[in-house]
């Protein structure tokens, strides 16, 4: 027996970062890449007080009734819509994040994902590699110009400015964007960034990259009204959440050319692919790695891990979403 706390790891971690929490824990882990089905996350959740997952599994206020032990939830991503902080709040459970550690090379790994979809990277590549490449004409995979073109950001919060940093002091871009609130004056100054409406964004933009969180506010605002709005040579980017746009509504501007080109990291039913997309030349598709280098993903292990440690053994947990519950 120990007295210990006893926590789940719901998915694979680093190995010095699980050796962390073992010194520190009782842990159940779960050594795996794909999630715990709904039902067994409950059942090892049981009885534990605190819970290290990942941006995929879904805590809800059901899952928090069956589990009345837990006091904290640390998810290993900056994104938290997959769990119900209000509910969580309610109930005096502490959620933790991982802001800041993620941002730049999130925001290296959206701008790239711009630069290969405005550059057609993935249609040259699949046509050499299926021996297409024959021949040379002027607009052979021509694509759209980055340098110095209008880079629009909706959602400018850390990673949205860290995208503005790139492609103002990199690519000599005028950068517009439209957000919950203003920057500070002096930021926008900085970041050479203009703020606009949503309207005036979508208009204006040769480039619109998506960075907001995801909310029932944000679900689909970008769909068929808001795509005709844009430019047909504009490309769209989202390294947000999939369910920002109407995937379907996407599909059908981009095979009418209505828009240039898309470069999507994340998808409404992910690992599901709307298959609409997969067909269509003038995407570019990813697997939700935008954060995906080992230092950063070890990183935002270790501030979970950090979180997990400080909120069960009387410290001071680094990145909480609702510190009013520790004040309670
Ligand atoms: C994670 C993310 O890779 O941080 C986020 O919100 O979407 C990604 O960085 C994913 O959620 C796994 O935890």
């Amino acid at each position: 027996l120990t007295d210990k706390p006893a926590v789940l790891v719901a998915r694979r971690a680093p190995e010095a970062v699980l050796q962390r929490l073992q010194a520190s824990f009782e842990v159940d882990y779960h050594d795996g890449e794909l999630p715990l089905p709904p039902a067994e996350l409950q059942a090892r959740l049981h009885g534990k007080a605190g819970a290290y997952i990942t941006g995929t599994e879904r805590i809800t206020a059901a899952l928090l009734d069956a589990c009345p032990a837990l006091r904290v939830v640390c998810t290993m991503s900056v994104g938290y819509n997959h769990i119900d902080l209000a509910a969580c709040t309610a109930r005096g459970v502490l959620v933790t994040n991982t802001p800041d550690v993620l941002t730049e090379s999130t925001a290296d790994f959206g701008f790239a994902l711009l630069m290969a979809t405005a550059r057609r990277m993935s249609e040259g590549e699949r046509l050499l590699r299926d021996g297409g490449w024959k021949s040379w004409a002027w607009d052979f995979l021509a694509g759209s110009e980055v340098h110095g073109t209008t880079l629009g950001i909706l959602g400018m919060g850390r990673i949205g400015q860290a995208i503005a940093r790139r492609g103002h002091f990199g690519f000599g871009m005028p950068v517009i964007y439209h957000n919950r609130s203003r920057l500070p004056v002096d930021t926008e100054a900085e970041l050479g960034a203009r703020y606009v409406s949503k309207e005036t964004l979508l208009r204006e933009a040769d480039h619109l990259v998506l960075v907001l969180p995801y909310s029932a506010e944000a679900h689909h605002c970008i769909a068929a009204p808001e795509l005709a709005l844009m430019k047909p040579t504009a490309t769209l980017v989202n390294v947000a959440r999939g369910g920002i746009v109407d995937e379907d509504a996407l599909a059908l501007a981009l095979r009418e050319r209505r828009i240039a080109a898309a470069g999507l990291d994340v998808f409404e039913g992910e690992p599901r692919v709307n298959p609409a997309l997969l067909t269509l030349p003038n995407v570019v598709l990813t697997p939700h790695i935008a954060s995906a280098t080992l230092p950063t993903r070890r990183a935002m292990a270790g501030l979970a891990a950090d979180n997990l440690i400080a909120a069960l053994t009387g410290g001071k947990p680094p990145t909480p979403l609702n510190p009013e519950v520790l004040s309670a």
